[in-house]
């Protein structure tokens, strides 16, 4: 096969490509510290290493795809989230269980993870036209999820399990309340209804460009980085 070339100004392939050798090495990282990491912990390190290697996959998955057609690789990008971002709810499960967290609150927040994500698939793909909707039906489950490890019951139970777990979880939650928040930024910056019906970047292409880079720049501070507050916790916390 032919190898293709890439501009030197093509920030999207470039992002693909890092993202997807970051997203290996942090997989390759956190699955070696498992066994270094205290018992207690071992599980919540081997869930952050599940998180960048999903990513991983896809990422390789993307990259190839953008190089070959040049689009966004929306698919892939919301199978990737669909995966992922329930286990980082797993997450906040894992270290608020032994201050008492119940089974019911990890069906919550994954039950609106996916709310949040099959809605934005909705609409920057089948129903583009009506994407304001869609966008902010997706915001609603965003803001329950923030409601409750902000202030909700996930808030309260760290608060119980130890200063260790309430400092990790208060991080964690900034990454949900700010790193999180770039999404539905791309999310307004690559679909037609933009914000509340104003189109920000009128060149169709340019904006899929833009809303690209913004996921693979977010995707790599928001899975890495939360797997690294985990092993930093489970650290700290013997
Ligand atoms: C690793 C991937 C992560 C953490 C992905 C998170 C994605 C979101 C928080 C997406 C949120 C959206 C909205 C709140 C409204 C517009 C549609 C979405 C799906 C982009």
């Amino acid at each position: 096969m032919e190898a293709l070339k890439i501009a030197s100004d093509n920030y999207v392939a470039f992002t693909f490509f890092i993202g997807t050798m970051a997203m290996m090495a942090a997989s390759v990282f956190f699955f070696f510290e498992v066994g270094n990491t205290p018992k207690k912990w071992q599980t919540s390190v081997l869930v952050s290493g599940l998180i960048t290697f999903i990513a991983a996959v896809h990422y390789y998955y993307m990259r190839g795809y953008n190089l070959q057609t040049g689009d966004s690789p929306t698919f892939f990008r919301y199978v990737d989230w669909l995966l992922t971002v329930p286990l980082m709810c797993v997450e906040f499960y894992l270290i608020t269980k032994k201050a008492g967290a119940k089974i019911g609150l990890l069906w919550r927040l994954i039950a609106a993870s996916v709310v949040m994500l099959v809605t934005g698939y909705l609409g920057e793909t089948v129903y583009r036209s009506s994407s304001v909707l869609w966008g902010v039906l997706s915001s609603i489950a965003y803001f329950y999820i923030v409601y409750l490890i902000w202030f909700g019951e996930v808030a309260n139970l760290a608060q119980s399990a130890g200063p260790q777990v309430a400092k990790a979880t208060r991080i964690l939650a900034w990454f949900v309340l700010v790193g999180w928040a770039v999404y539905p930024l791309g999310y307004i910056l690559g679909t037609p209804g933009g914000l509340l019906g104003m189109q920000l970047v009128s060149d169709a292409a340019a904006a899929g460009k833009a809303m690209d880079i913004v996921y693979n720049i977010a995707d790599a501070i928001n899975k890495i980085g939360f797997g690294l507050v985990i092993y930093s916790l489970s650290r700290s916390d013997e």
